[in-house]
C-alpha cells in the first residue's frame, strides 16, 4: 500500500509525477519533497514558491517545512527570500541535529552556504496581482488577507514510511517577518509513522491556536478514523474560536493514516484536494461542509477546465508569461 494526499488542485501535477515513484517503491520523503518542489516551480500557482504573492511591502517571503514520520525529525524555514525551493532547504534542515527552524536572513545565509539554487521569486504577474489587490482592497473593501493557499502533502510509502511537507508564500499582504502555521511543527504539519500525518491550510493565526495537525494525528492515534479526526478538529476549533475569540478564519486540513486511509476537513465553501493511492489514480476532489460533516466528490471536467483557465487569466488585461 502507498498513498499521498495534498491540499488544493495545484498539487495535481506533482502528485501525479511522484505517484509513479511511490508505485515503484520510492520513499515518502522524496515523494513529498519532489511533489511540493513541482508546485513551487510552477509560476501560475500564486501562493507557493516562484510567482508567490508578495507581502505588504511587495517582497516574496516563503515558509516551508518537512517532517519524517519515522525519526520525527523535521526542518522548516520562515521568511526565506529568493531561494528556488524552500521545501528542499527544509528537508536538508531535517537532517541537522540542531537549528531545525531557521527564519529570514539566517535561513537564507544557510541555504546559500549549502549551495541551494538562488532565484528571484517575485514575478511580473505577482506584481500585477499585488497592484490589483491593493486597488480592490480600497475600492471594494476586500480583506487583504483573503484568497491564499498553501500546499501541504502527506505521503505513505510501501515500506510503511511516512512524511509530510508544506510550502507557501503565506497570507497575502502579510507584514514583513510574519510567519504562519506552515513552518510550525504541530500546527501546519505533523507526521508519525506509527499513526499517520496531517497538514493544514487557511489562516495560520487561527490554525496555530489549535495546534491543528498535531491534534489530528493524536486523535487518529486514539482510534478515530482520519475523517473523524479531520472533521472534529476543524469543527471544534471553529466553535471555540467563534465563542471565545469572536471570529474564525478559513481552516482546511487533509490527513492520512498509516494504512493509507485519508480524511479531509474544511470550513470553507469549496476546498479542493488531491489524492493518489495504490488503488486510486491521482484524483482531484472538492470538499465542503454539510451538517457538521465534510463531504467531497470528484471535481468534474468543467470545474477542472475552469481552473486551468482561471489561473492563467490576464490581470487588468495584461497576459504575463513569467
Ligand atoms: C499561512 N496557512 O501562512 C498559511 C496560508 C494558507 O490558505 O494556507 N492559506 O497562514
Amino acid at each position: 500500500m502507498w498513498g499521498i494526499i495534498a491540499t488544493w488542485r495545484m498539487a495535481l501535477e506533482g502528485v501525479t509525477r511522484v505517484s509513479t515513484q511511490l508505485e515503484r517503491g520510492g520513499d515518502a520523503a522524496s515523494a513529498v519533497v519532489d511533489a511540493v518542489a513541482d508546485v513551487e516551480d510552477f509560476p501560475f500557482y500564486k501562493s507557493v514558491g516562484f510567482g508567490g504573492l508578495p507581502s505588504e511591502n511587495c517582497e516574496v517571503e516563503l515558509d516551508a517545512a518537512f517532517m519524517d514520520g519515522g525519526s520525527l525529525a523535521f526542518g522548516a524555514v520562515g521568511n526565506l527570500v529568493d531561494i528556488a525551493n524552500p521545501v528542499k532547504v527544509a528537508h536538508a534542515l531535517s537532517r541537522e541535529r540542531f537549528n531545525s527552524l531557521l527564519v529570514g536572513k539566517g535561513a537564507r545565509e544557510w541555504a546559500v552556504e549549502q549551495g541551494f539554487a538562488q532565484k528571484k521569486m517575485l514575478t511580473e504577474r505577482a506584481i500585477g496581482h499585488y497592484k490589483k489587490r491593493c486597488r480592490d482592497t480600497i475600492d471594494q473593501g476586500l480583506s487583504p488577507y483573503d484568497g491564499h493557499d498553501t500546499v501541504g502533502m502527506v505521503s505513505l510509502d510501501r515500506q510503511g514510511g511516512m512524511s509530510v511537507a508544506t510550502s507557501t508564500s503565506g497570507l497575502f499582504m502579510k507584514r514583513r517577518g510574519r510567519v504562519g502555521d506552515s513552518p510550525i511543527i504541530g500546527s501546519g504539519f505533523y507526521c508519525d509513522n506509527e499513526i499517520g500525518g496531517a497538514t493544514a491550510t487557511g489562516v495560520g493565526e487561527d490554525l496555530m491556536k489549535g495546534c491543528t495537525s498535531y491534534e489530528i494525528v493524536q486523535r487518529m492515534g486514539r482510534g478515530m478514523t482520519p475523517q473523524q479526526a479531520a472533521d472534529s478538529v476543524v469543527l471544534e476549533l471553529e466553535d471555540k474560536l467563534m465563542k471565545r475569540f469572536g471570529r474564525c478564519g478559513d481552516l482546511s486540513v487533509v490527513c492520512m493514516d498509516k494504512d493509507g486511509h485519508f480524511g479531509v476537513g474544511t470550513n470553507i465553501k469549496t476546498f479542493s484536494f488531491v489524492v493518489a493511492t495504490s488503488q486510486l489514480m491521482p484524483t482531484v476532489y472538492l470538499a465542503e461542509r454539510v451538517n457538521e460533516h465534510t463531504i467531497y466528490q470528484r471535481a468534474d471536467e468543467i470545474w477542472l477546465a475552469d481552473y486551468e483557465q482561471r489561473i492563467r487569466e490576464p490581470i487588468d488585461g495584461v497576459l504575463y508569461y513569467d
